[in-house]
């Protein structure tokens, strides 16, 4: 084979790699993930943080998360904040559904990450990484960043 058949054909080669990609991007729909968060409070050494953001669903169909991961926490969990007879109160999210065009926002007072553990003092601005388990055994890959207030 001569050098210019060969290289046309790595072309031909990369273009269909291409085209692969892009029809499992448009088979895989998402939720998008934005302004994640985490209050910072200095010199804490708190065992327990809540985590916030908000996460939009602009596929055709209802997805759910139904689990979180962190590599610098111990456990990650989804709470609900709800008053019970005037009483604030805690509660586990096992599974959090979000339709079609919907966005979740968690916010203090409501829906949060319960992130248990830290393994170590978090700083200010630093990128948290996490991953959320969707319902279908898909995972999303996101960031909750350290800051004094909400974004
Ligand atoms: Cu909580």
């Amino acid at each position: 084979m001569n050098r210019k058949r060969a290289s046309s054909l790595l072309v031909l080669t990369a273009l269909l790699a291409l085209n692969a990609h892009a029809a499992t991007e448009a088979a895989v729909c998402e939720p998008t993930w934005s302004e994640g968060w985490i209050r910072w409070i200095p010199a804490s050494g708190m065992a327990m943080q809540a985590g916030y953001g908000k996460l939009r669903n602009d596929c055709a169909r209802p997805v759910a998360v139904v689990a979180a991961r962190s590599p610098l926490y111990a456990d990650v969990s989804l709470h609900e904040t709800v008053q019970v007879d005037g009483v604030s109160r805690m509660r586990e999210v096992e599974r959090l559904g979000i339709g079609p065009g919907k966005e979740i926002v968690l916010q203090p007072g409501g829906l949060h990450l319960m992130l248990m553990q830290p393994a170590g003092e978090l700083e200010l601005d630093q990128k948290v990484p996490l991953r959320l388990l969707l319902a279908d055994g898909d995972s999303l890959e996101v960031e909750l960043q350290v800051r004094r207030d909400a974004p």
